[in-house]
């Protein structure tokens, strides 16, 4: 199935950010679409859930560098 999440995400400065962010993500396997905004603060990505998991996608954003906030 399909799904979509939105996540906040801080120390993304620039369009550079958004691009190693946006790379991580596109590596892993089941991700379909992301859209990473340095100005928001937020990434969006949408994955079919029985290729990933949010865990994966949390974990690839913290080790390109950056740290999902948990709200
Ligand atoms: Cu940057």
């Amino acid at each position: 199935m399909r799904e979509s999440v939105l996540l906040n995400v801080t120390g993304m400065k620039c369009g550079g950010c958004e691009a190693s962010v946006t790379n991580k993500l596109s590596d892993l396997e089941g991700v379909l679409y992301v859209k990473a905004s340095s100005q928001e603060q937020q990434v969006q990505v949408d994955f079919i859930a029985e290729k990933t998991t949010l865990a994966a996608i949390k974990d690839a954003i913290a080790s390109a560098g950056y740290t999902v906030v948990s709200l």
